[in-house]
């Protein structure tokens, strides 16, 4: 192994300092649940256990069309975002892989890469394929779409593009393929609305037909941006319908940003859990129609909600349950591996929250068609403050109880900045 970014030390030295308000913090909790009948150390043990990934694009300073602030020392190039997720995973704990994004991360030798991130303890997430931008020397443009475009060589490229990821990440040892397309349009009329899915679902067959045995390809949908009009998969009904079509490999990502604001998104995942069609979520939070602040910071019952639906599927699997968690936002104002610790947490906590919720009362509320008493079992849960339980699991495991202040502690980004060089446009997304 490597030397880790962040010395473990540091790490112990802060631990210390915050151990004994921690300690007197999770016995008091423990007593508070055992009241509750509820074993704090089998808590703890799921909480352990459970991860997300963090994006290799989300290591950088986003923007948005309008502007972009980079800060001094974020990375260029995805061995400096390996490392910024190493410093994530090392104080949380709880972000052991990354999710590449292709070509933002292409490399010329990738088994090297794969092992570059396995000496920071990392493994890498669901490979994303982009064909929402072109790329310099390509031949044919996605101005007018990638995988549904009119252009049968434009489709065609964009469906290479796709193989290709899949190849790279067969290198890196993922198993995922998530496919996020920007086709639509921005005038009513500027596109058969049928037609264009009909071309979406052959190109997207021909990237299905290239899946190893046990790879999964996961479609994610986006209401709008770029696209003002129409998107081509706009919601989780086109998405599920294409997943569906295109077979049991299929399966739906639901990024949480990317419904209209108010949409009951725990509902939807209910529904694609119910025809084994849930594959994945990219977490974020948002408050107008945005898709990229952090987690858990709008809207953090909405979360909770999010991950008692996750919770109770997991208590009644479905063929192929298995999830992949992953951090997609864009961190135009806060350094990023502040806000990616800050958003594991919270997602963290939603979940710890839906792991106490009473299954019992609550199954026994709705049958008895008890509202209040239903609403009150989640409330209990969700009002309970298990921040304790969060930190024992990170300090028991090396991380950090106070992430944030640890990090700036260790003063890592102020070394990057000397180390690395600066750009103008930083590796974020614009
Ligand atoms: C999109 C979508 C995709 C992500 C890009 C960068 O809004 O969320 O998952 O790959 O942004
Ligand atoms: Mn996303
Ligand atoms: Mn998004």
């Amino acid at each position: 192994m490597t030397d880790l970014p962040i010395s473990a030390e540091l790490i112990s030295e802060q631990n210390d300092r915050a151990h004994e308000a921690l300690e007197e913090d999770y016995a008091a909790l423990s007593r508070k649940l055992s009241r509750r009948g509820i074993n704090i150390a089998a808590v703890q043990q799921q909480v352990s256990d459970f991860s997300v990934a963090v994006p290799s694009w989300g290591a950088g300073r986003g923007g948005t069309r309008f502007a972009k602030f980079p800060i001094p020392g974020e990375p260029t190039n995805i061995h400096e975002k390996l490392a910024d997720c190493a410093v994530i995973h090392q104080l949380t704990r709880a972000t052991p892989r990354v999710s590449p994004h292709f070509p933002w991360d292409k490399v010329a030798d990738y088994s090297a890469l794969r092992q570059e991130a396995e000496a920071y303890g990392l493994g890498f997430d669901a490979v994303n394929s982009n064909t929402f931008q072109d790329q310099p020397g390509q031949a044919k443009s996605y101005a007018t779409g990638s995988l549904s475009s009119t252009d049968a060589a434009t489709r065609a490229q964009a469906v290479e593009h796709n193989i290709e990821c899949i190849e790279i990440g067969q290198k890196l040892g993922a198993t995922d393929l998530t496919v996020w397309v920007g086709d639509g349009t921005n005038f009513p009329g500027q596109q058969d609305l049928g037609r264009s899915l009909d071309r979406y679902l052959e190109a997207a067959a021909e990237i299905y037909a290239e899946l190893p045995v046990d790879w999964r390809m996961l479609l994610e949908h986006k209401m709008f941006e770029p696209a003002f009009y129409s998107s081509v998969i706009s919601d989780w009904g086109s998405s599920i319908l294409a997943a569906q079509t295109l077979g049991e490999k299929c399966h739906c990502l639901i990024d949480l940003g990317h419904h209209a604001p108010n949409v009951n998104i725990e509902q939807i995942v209910a529904r694609l859990h119910r025809f084994g069609k849930l594959g994945g979520f990219h977490f974020n939070d948002s408050k107008y129609g945005d898709d990229d602040l952090d987690s858990g910071s709008i809207n953090p019952h909405q979360l909770f909600l999010v991950f008692n639906e996750l919770v109770e599927a997991e208590l009644h699997p479905r063929k192929g349950f298995n999830p992949s968690y992953m951090i997609d936002q864009s961190h135009n104002v806060t350094d990023p591996i502040e806000s990616m610790m800050s958003s594991a947490d919270a997602i963290l906590t939603a979940y710890a929250k839906a792991v106490l919720v009473d299954r019992e009362a609550l199954h026994g509320a709705q049958e008895a068609n008890d509202a209040m008493l239903a609403f009150q079992t989640l409330r209990d849960a969700y009002k309970t403050d298990v921040s304790p339980i969060l930190a024992a699991s990170r300090a028991e495991n090396g991380g950090a109880i106070d992430m944030i202040g640890t990090y700036r502690a260790s003063g890592y980004r102020d070394l990057k900045s000397q180390e690395r060089v600066a750009v103008e446009l930083g590796s974020g997304i614009v």
